[in-house]
């Protein structure tokens, strides 16, 4: 039997504890109607949406109280598959969204799932500035090296030396290192995993949508289509087994040690996990110092 038939042949099997093999573990959380997703075999994304209603589900948020914002692009696809209010937006402004659905209603969480394009080169300005004002919203940006859904362009992620259709004798940028960019705008939690590292980044998932404030984490995803056979690296799981033998977790380290360099080793973990008054916390102090009983607390 192929591996993709035995997969196909365990997903409809009944889960531990399960009785009826209709039912999928995801089927609380996940839009089962619009199955299969687009992404490619052995990408990471659909690894971290499997993570991110595990998340939902380890949270107990009630579900109308969740919103998923997502941008343009393979990972922007996200917010169509979970099964809560989600908006597809336009291409790099699913943060201003965020932040919108937040101040009007801050009882929602609010969380942003996205690509490194999407969020970090035409989002950037949206990124700086929310974790700077440290809008309470969780932002997951599947960091898979390149514009993957427009063909494999340059990203501000690419690593230097990295071969991708528009850099065909490598790329000669230097590349964002995220979790110090998160860090120095003021985001209050940062951390990064891989798609290898499915409980850790369960669990950052819940940890961060269970803080106030701006939170990021930054899932490193292969992409077999593109960037791995750019690299002429093989599919996703050679990347995550590369993953397996080259990442090192380094819970606490200094988020200015943990750029990526072309086939070195990642540092991956929790860096960053400080408190500051959220934006609408900062709000509602200084304006009712400023003008006492006149003032009440904005609370959506
Ligand atoms: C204003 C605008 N410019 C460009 C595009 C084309 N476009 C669609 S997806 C994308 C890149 C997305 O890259 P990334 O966020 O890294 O997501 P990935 O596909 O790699 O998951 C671009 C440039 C667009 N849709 N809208």
């Amino acid at each position: 039997m192929s591996v993709l038939k035995e997969l196909e042949k365990a997903s409809l099997s009944p889960a531990p504890g399960q009785t009826s093999p209709e039912k999928h573990p995801m089927d609380d959380f996940m839009r089962m109607d619009r199955m299969p997703h687009i992404w490619c075999p052995t990408c990471g994304i659909g690894v971290s949406v499997n993570c991110f209603a595990k998340a939902l589900e380890k949270c107990g948020f009630p579900l109308d109280q969740v919103v998923v914002v997502s941008g343009i692009g393979c990972s922007g696809r996200v917010a169509g598959y979970i099964k809560v209010d989600s908006f597809h937006t336009t291409h790099g402004r699913a943060i201003p969204f965020a932040t919108g659905l937040k101040l009007a209603n801050p009882k929602l969480h609010v969380i942003v799932f996205s690509g490194d394009g999407d969020i970090i080169a035409i989002g950037g300005n949206h990124f700086l500035n929310a974790a700077r004002r440290n809008i309470d919203i969780t932002v997951i940006c599947i960091n898979n090296f390149n514009y993957a859904m427009t063909g494999g362009q340059l990203a501000p992620t690419t690593p230097e030396g990295a071969v991708l259709p528009t850099t065909p004798f490598g790329s000669y940028e230097k590349p964002f290192n995220l979790p110090f960019l998160a860090e120095s705008a003021g985001a209050v939690y940062v951390a990064r995993w891989t798609s290898l590292h499915i409980y850790n980044q369960t669990n950052a998932m819940v940890e961060a949508m269970k803080k106030p404030g701006f939170k990021f984490i930054e899932i490193l995803a292969p992409c077999p289509t593109i960037y791995e056979r750019q690299q002429k690296f093989g599919d996703g799981l050679d990347r995550l087994r590369w993953y397996c033998d080259n990442s090192e977790i380094l819970n606490g380290a200094s988020t200015k040690d943990v750029g990526i360099s072309l086939n070195e080793k990642v540092i991956v973990g929790k860096f960053v996990d400080i408190e500051r008054p959220t934006y609408l916390e900062s709000m509602n102090a200084h304006l009712q110092e400023r003008l006492g009983d006149r003032y009440k607390p904005y609370e959506g």
